[in-house]
C-alpha cells in the first residue's frame, strides 16, 4: 500500500466518499478498515440494512465482476470475503434485534460441493431480523445433512444455496429425496444463489426461487402465513 493510501482517515470522509473507499477496501480485503467503515456509518445513523446492501454487497458486486473477468483470483476474493464477513458480523446482532414477532423456523445450508456462504449468511441474518429462527448448516451439505436437520428441527422452511452451475443441480437431488421419503409437502422449499432463476426453481420442484435476501424474507413470510391460514381453516 502506498503512503498516500495510508493517510486516508475514514471518519473525515463524507458518506459518499466513505462508501467509495469501502468499495476499495473490500476489494483490497482490508477487514479492519471495513469494520471501521461500518462502525462510522452506524454512528452516522445509517440503517444496518442500508450499510449491508449499499456498502458491503455493493462492494462485493465489483469484486464479483473482476473475478469473473479474470482480474481477481481466488486468494484475493477470499480476502474480500473475509473483510465482508467482518462487516457483516457487526451488523448481524443489529439486524436480528428488530423485536419482530416469531415467524417460524428455517433450516438453511449451501449444497454439497459448494463452499460459497456469504449470500446464505446474509439470508440467515435477514431472516433472523424478520423474526425467524434460523438453523444454519453451513457449507458443502450432502442430502443426509438436510434430512437430519429437518427431522431434528421440524422447520417451516428449508433453504438451499448454490453459487456454481455445477452444484445447483444438487438441489434437485435433495428435493427428489424428500419426495421419495414422503416429506416434500411438509416443508416450504426456497432456493437461491447467483446462477439460479425462477425457471430453474420451478423445474426442480422448489416452492420459490429468491433473487436476494429481501425477497427471501418477503417470500418466506408470505408462504408461512399461507401455511398457517390453511392449517387453521
Ligand atoms: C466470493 C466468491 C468466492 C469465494 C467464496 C467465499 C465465501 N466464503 O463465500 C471463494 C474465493 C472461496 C470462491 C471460490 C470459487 N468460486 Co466463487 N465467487 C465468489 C463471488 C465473487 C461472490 C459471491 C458472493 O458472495 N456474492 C455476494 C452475495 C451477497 O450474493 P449471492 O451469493 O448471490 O447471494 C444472494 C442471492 O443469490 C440470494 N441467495 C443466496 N443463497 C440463497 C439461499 C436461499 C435459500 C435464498 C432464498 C436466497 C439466496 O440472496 C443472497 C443475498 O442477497 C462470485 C461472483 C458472483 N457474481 O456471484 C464468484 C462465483 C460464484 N465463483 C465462481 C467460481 C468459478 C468459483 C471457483 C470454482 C473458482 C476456482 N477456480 O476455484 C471456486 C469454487 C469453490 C467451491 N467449491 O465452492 C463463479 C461461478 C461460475 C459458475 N457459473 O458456476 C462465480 C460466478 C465467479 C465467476 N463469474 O466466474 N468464490
Amino acid at each position: 500500500m502506498s503512503e498516500e493510501e495510508d493517510e486516508i482517515i475514514l471518519s473525515e470522509l463524507d458518506d459518499e466518499e466513505l462508501v467509495q473507499q469501502m468499495f476499495d477496501d473490500l476489494y483490497d480485503g482490508l477487514k479492519e478498515e471495513i469494520e471501521e467503515g461500518v462502525t462510522i456509518l452506524l454512528d452516522r445513523g445509517w440503517a444496518p440494512y442500508d450499510i449491508l446492501t449499499k456498502a458491503l454487497v455493493g462492494g462485493m458486486t465489483i469484486v464479483g465482476a473482476d473475478f469473473r473477468d479474470g482480474i481477481l483470483f481466488v486468494p484475493e476474493v477470499l480476502l474480500a470475503a473475509n473483510a465482508m464477513k467482518g462487516g457483516m458480523a457487526i451488523l448481524k446482532p443489529l439486524l436480528a434485534e428488530t423485536g419482530a414477532p416469531r415467524m417460524g423456523t428455517m433450516v438453511i445450508g449451501t449444497v454439497k460441493g459448494d463452499i460459497h456462504d456469504i449470500g446464505k449468511n446474509l439470508v440467515s441474518m435477514m431472516m433472523e431480523g424478520a423474526g425467524f429462527e434460523v438453523v444454519d448448516l453451513g457449507i458443502n451439505n450432502p442430502v443426509e445433512n438436510y434430512l437430519a436437520a429437518l427431522e431434528e428441527h421440524k422447520p417451516d422452511i428449508l433453504g438451499m444455496s448454490a453459487l456454481l452451475t455445477t452444484t445447483m443441480p444438487y438441489m434437485k437431488v435433495v428435493i427428489d429425496t424428500m419426495i421419495e421419503q414422503g416429506l416434500r409437502d411438509d416443508y416450504i422449499v426456497l432456493v437461491g444463489g447467483a446462477p439460479l432463476n425462477e425457471e430453474f426453481g420451478k423445474a426442480i420442484g422448489a416452492d420459490a426461487y429468491c433473487r436476494d435476501a429481501a425477497v427471501a424474507v418477503e417470500t418466506a413470510k408470505d408462504f408461512v402465513s399461507r401455511k398457517h391460514n390453511s392449517l387453521s381453516a
